[in-house]
Parts: structure tokens; sequence; C-alpha cells
């Protein structure tokens, strides 16, 4: 299937298998200062040679109690006050209201800074993804709030934010920032990282993947995983990877994720250079 094709569809597969195993461990820990986080720098545990061959071969994995539940506490109630007040010009996307998704984290919230340190400090994204050269180059919001309606369909990532000074021929502009669609030598070597600041499950829409479909166009059988994971985790995929995700029926649980990308190419494309998230 054409990342072309892949935009336009729409499948109705169900999830039927169970979510990942804990293949890593946390072990670091942030001090939390009522409104100030200190991170208490170490070297990040090892990943495992299975972790890694799970990576590679299905295209993500999950990563438990990567933060601890008052981190992701902190966290979400910081990043919470930061998007209270934006608009849709500033990258916050309301629907009757309500906050569900955001562009430009690292503009509207400087916790973000603390939270990709912490990250990058106790996930090996290198070792995991067996590439010595990655760069954050895009940083989203997605939550579902209660209630909340909102779903997508199968698709790959494929959009990049570039940087303004870009000649290249095909930009499009997702609140003022230009973007391409990279081509598929650039999103190979991307990894992208879902920091969950709530439990994800199948109730409030939790994302779903197709294991393995990274690396080939076709889909046919492959079984739906609904990505179901404590607060705090951390879900690393590939963003060729075909996912969905859910509307939330949840009355209890919004599902708050911070997305990171981080490109492992010198360039998104010709005539155009990475974006600065800060
Ligand atoms: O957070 C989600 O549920 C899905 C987000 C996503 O896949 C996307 O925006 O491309």
């Amino acid at each position: 299937m054409s990342l072309e094709a892949d935009k336009a569809r729409r499948c109705d597969l169900r999830s039927q298998a169970p979510s990942e195993p804990a293949v890593v461990r946390a072990t670091q820990f942030l001090v939390v200062v009522q409104t100030e986080v200190r991170v208490t720098p170490r070297p990040p545990p090892k990943v495992s040679r299975e972790a890694a061959e799970q990576f590679s071969a299905r295209g993500f994995l999950v990563i438990p109690q990567l933060l601890v539940p008052e981190e992701s506490h902190w966290f979400g109630s910081d990043l919470d006050s930061a998007l209270a007040g934006r608009s849709s010009h500033e990258g916050a996307r309301r629907h009757r209201g309500q906050l569900f998704a955001a562009r430009n984290l690292g503009r509207l919230w400087p916790g973000l800074r603390e939270l990709v340190a912490l990250v990058e400090t106790r996930l090996d994204m290198h070792e995991l993804a067996g590439q010595s050269m990655l760069r954050l180059s895009r940083a989203l919001f997605f939550d579902k709030p209660i209630p909340s309606g909102w779903s997508l369909p199968w698709h790959r990532d494929t959009n990049v934010a570039i940087d303004s000074a870009s000649t290249h021929a095909r930009t499009f502009n997702r609140a003022g920032v230009p973007h391409i669609q990279a081509g598929e030598d650039v999103l190979a070597q991307m990894v992208s990282v879902r920091v969950h600041l709530d439990p994800q499950g199948e109730d409030n829409g939790a994302l779903e993947v197709l294991a393995g479909t990274h690396r080939t166009q076709e889909d046919q059988g492959a079984v739906p995983q609904v990505v179901e994971a404590d607060a705090g985790s951390v879900l690393v995929f590939r963003p060729l990877l075909l996912h969905r995700s859910g509307s939330s029926s949840s009355a209890s649980s919004r599902r708050r994720v911070v997305h990171l990308e981080y490109a492992g190419t010198d360039n998104p494309g010709q005539g155009c250079a990475w974006r600065t998230v800060w």
C-alpha cells in the first residue's frame, strides 16, 4: 500500500492481541519540588538485545514506568496549565471548548524541556533503534477528554515540520509551521516516542498498531494490538508503522500523550532543514 493510499484508508479491524510485555525498566527518579523539577542524571539503563530486536521486528515497543506516578502527575498538571489559555493560532486545538491536541509544544510549554531531558536520560534511543544520530524534530500533544468522540483511521505518520527558510517545492502550513510529506527513506530513520501521562486502554481510545507494518506495504496477517499501558510508560515506534485510535467511552480517564518525533537523517528532504522544536 502506498503512503498516499494509507492516508485515505479506512479499516475496521478489531483488537485481539494483548499488550507488549515489559522489557525495559526505568531505574531513576525525578525529584519534584512544588513547581520545580530536578532530574537526577544517570546513565540510561542498558537496552537489552531482546528489546532492540523486538523494536526492529515489530516497529514498536512499550517501556513501562519510565516516569514514576508523581512525575506523570506533575508533568500533566504543568502541561494542562500551560495549554489552558492557548489559542488555535498558537497550535492548540479544541472541540466544543475542550482541548484535544496541540502542535508546537516546545513553544507552548516550558516544561517540555524537562520532560525531554528526562526521557533522553532514561531511555537509550540510539541503542534501541541502532542509530547514532537522532534529533528531536517535532513535539505534539494529544488528549481524549471526557467525553471524546475523536478517532483516527489506520495511517502512517508522513508529515514532518521543517525550517521556515526552506526552499522545498511542496510545503504546507500547520499552525504557522511549514511541513512537508517526507520520503520513505527519511521516515524509515525516524523514531516517535509517546509519553503516556494517563493510563491508556481500549476504553479511553489507546493507540492500536499493526506489528511489522513499518517494513512492508502489506498488512495481511498482522493482528491489531491495542497499546494498553500505565501512566508513566512510553511507547516507542516507527512512524511508518500502521496505527489508529478509536474514540473514548471512558467516563473517568482522559488520555493525555506527549508525542515526540526524532529525526535520523541530516535533512528532511531536498531544499529544507529540520525545524527546531524550541
Ligand atoms: O493520539 C492518537 O490517538 C493518534 C495520533 C496520531 O496517530 C496522529 O496524529 O497521526
